[in-house]
């Protein structure tokens, strides 16, 4: 039987907040093949970059081996890690997207 305040409405415990849900970063690898060109294209049509931003993140990874094109819900980062991997596969190219726990 759940205690009742004065109005009769059942009381019950607060419970602690949920811990917010994991968040993912989607990541590009580096390769040898891909164009310069194709990989500023796929962060500006998947990540909604501007041609600056997109060249600049494409340069860091072609430098640098990996990159982060964002960060996202486990939904929303499997979609565009399977979207950019269909498209570059689509194209020819071996461009690899892939997540990572944020
Ligand atoms: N290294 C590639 C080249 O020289 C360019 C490139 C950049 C490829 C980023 C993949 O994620 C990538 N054409």
């Amino acid at each position: 039987e759940l205690p009742r305040d004065g109005d009769g409405l059942a009381i019950e415990a607060s419970r602690p907040r949920l811990k917010p849900p994991p968040q993912y970063k989607v990541l590009i690898l580096n390769d040898d093949y891909t164009p310069m060109e194709f990989v500023v294209e796929v962060l500006e049509r998947f990540f909604a970059m501007d041609r600056e931003r997109a060249t600049r993140v494409m340069l860091h990874v072609h430098t640098r081996g990996r990159g982060v094109c964002g960060v996202f819900s486990r939904d929303i980062a499997e979609t565009k890690v399977a979207q950019v991997n269909d498209y570059a596969r689509q194209h020819q190219h071996p461009l690899l997207c892939t997540l990572e726990e944020a």
